[in-house]
């Protein structure tokens, strides 16, 4: 699963008397690239304290080794090329083989050493978004060390105060480094397993791009107009699932370095948000939710019992994010006459398509795409399309998964008499307000329950 680069060169060697006079640069563990686009197998501690390994979407955990008393990482920052989901590749920056960087999981209290290399165009530095650490390992690029050259290598050391949700990203011309992909999470567990253990534990972190059809890089001076919203740098129908055992703790821990708040939507369930990017929240401070707004710049994790089981949608509740890019110039022409809409639209343009009179599902339109792009509503079901893209995906509780295992179990057998049913009735007679025929009261509710309603198919 890991391919393995020797990049160590010369570069690395000549740059020796810039790293910290702590390591030598002939002691830098080997940058570990990761090749697949699909979710890796949780990687379990092999010293150290046990803990539950998270599991990145459509990602993986970065390996370590230990030097002494050191959890030594090494992130290689450099161009990638990234599927959106089959039909659409995008030319990114990122770390270590993929846009977002490998997820780095590691325990409270652990001494981290992580060697950042610079294999991009231009100058880079690391932040740990969140991090309680000292004021030189902070990343910031000016402020709080030289930026990190092309072709040089950067060393930060420090001890991880907290357990929680951490993110890394540049702050090195973050608005160009974060708008071609640049970032990823960092999971501290805590020391003490007996915290709030959990059987599953998702992350993953959200980024926007602004990519015309049938272009391969994001615009990056883009400030708010994205049309490609996405998860681990991945949309729907792109995004793995998320398999849990029935009667799982789950937790879903997400990052947000797009430049617009996410109401990401849980289906079926309520949960409560356990933590932020800012430390656990207390028991006491936990209410009740089925969505969590998750701001600019900020993580929250929340915690689930799946005791629901069944296919369970998993969104971003903006619908203008659960879309992919083509066809948002379209104009609304709900309700115009198709007809009158195609004569006129035809002595224009002969080989025109008139759409979107009925509404704008396209799911189970074939429309030939302009190359590397997607359709704005896509992925299919049991039951036909799903007419959805971007920040959707499905959390899939089963009874009796292994207690490592992430396949995807398929679609949910549903018992049967649970799914809802169309009946063969004819469309109402609908009493209007105001009309003479009309004695009752529009609010007459007694009127309500008569056989008409019954029928009340696609209202
Ligand atoms: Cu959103």
């Amino acid at each position: 699963m890991l391919s393995r680069r020797g990049f160590i060169g010369t570069a690395a060697l000549v740059s020796a008397s810039a790293i910290s006079g702590r390591v030598q640069a002939a002691n830098i563990p080997e940058a570990q690239i990761m090749d697949k686009v699909t979710m890796q197998p949780p990687l379990h501690p092999t010293s150290g304290p046990d803990y539950r390994p998270v599991v990145t979407l459509n990602g993986w955990t970065l390996p370590w080794r230990m030097n002494g008393d050191w959890k030594e990482f090494h992130l290689l920052a450099e161009p990638v090329e990234r599927e959106f989901a089959p039909g659409m590749k995008a030319f990114l920056w990122g770390y270590n083989g993929q846009s977002p960087g490998p997820t780095i999981e590691a325990v409270e209290g652990d001494k981290v050493r992580i060697f950042v290399t610079n294999k991009l165009p231009e100058a880079t530095t690391v932040h740990w978004h969140g991090m309680i650490l000292p004021s030189g390992m902070d990343g910031v690029g000016g402020l709080t060390q030289p930026h990190i050259r092309p072709g040089k290598t950067f060393v930060y050391e420090f001890e991880l105060k907290h357990s929680g949700t951490f993110m890394y990203h540049p702050h090195s011309d973050e608005m160009v480094q974060m708008a071609m992909g640049m970032m990823g999470m960092f999971v501290v567990h805590p020391r003490d397993q007996s915290f709030r253990p959990v059987d599953r534990d998702f992350v993953f972190v959200m980024s926007s791009y602004d990519m015309d059809p049938g272009t391969y890089l994001p615009k990056v001076t883009e400030m708010t107009n994205f049309n490609m919203w996405a998860w681990n740098s991945r949309v729907f129908p792109g995004i793995d699932p998320l398999p849990v055992r029935l009667g799982d703790k789950v937790r879903v821990r997400i990052g947000n370095l797009t430049m617009t708040n996410h109401p990401i939507h849980l289906h079926g369930h309520s949960f409560s948000v356990s933590g932020t990017d800012g430390g656990w929240v207390p028991e006491s401070a936990q209410w009740p939710e089925t969505t969590t707004d998750v701001p600019v710049g900020a993580i929250r994790a929340f915690d689930v019992l799946a005791d629901n089981p069944g296919d369970w949608a998993f969104h971003c509740h903006k619908s203008h994010h659960t879309m992919n890019a083509m066809g948002h110039d379209l104009r609304t022409v709900i309700g115009v006459s198709k007809k009158d809409l195609a004569k006129a639209v035809g002595k224009l343009a002969p080989d025109a398509m008139v759409m979107g009179s009925t509404g704008m599902a396209m799911g189970e339109m074939e429309m030939p795409l302009p190359d590397n792009t997607l359709p704005m509503m896509t992925g299919s079901g049991q039951f036909g399309a799903i007419e959805m893209g971007g920040m959707f995906t499905v959390m899939k509780i089963r009874e009796g998964l292994a207690r490592d295992d992430y396949r995807d179990p398929g679609p949910y057998r549903f018992p049967k008499g649970t799914v809802a049913y169309e009946i063969d009735a004819p469309p109402p007679e609908a009493p209007r307000q105001g009309d003479p025929k009309d004695k009752a009261k529009p609010t007459d509710t007694k009127n309500m329950k008569g056989t008409n309603m019954k029928g009340m198919k696609g209202m």
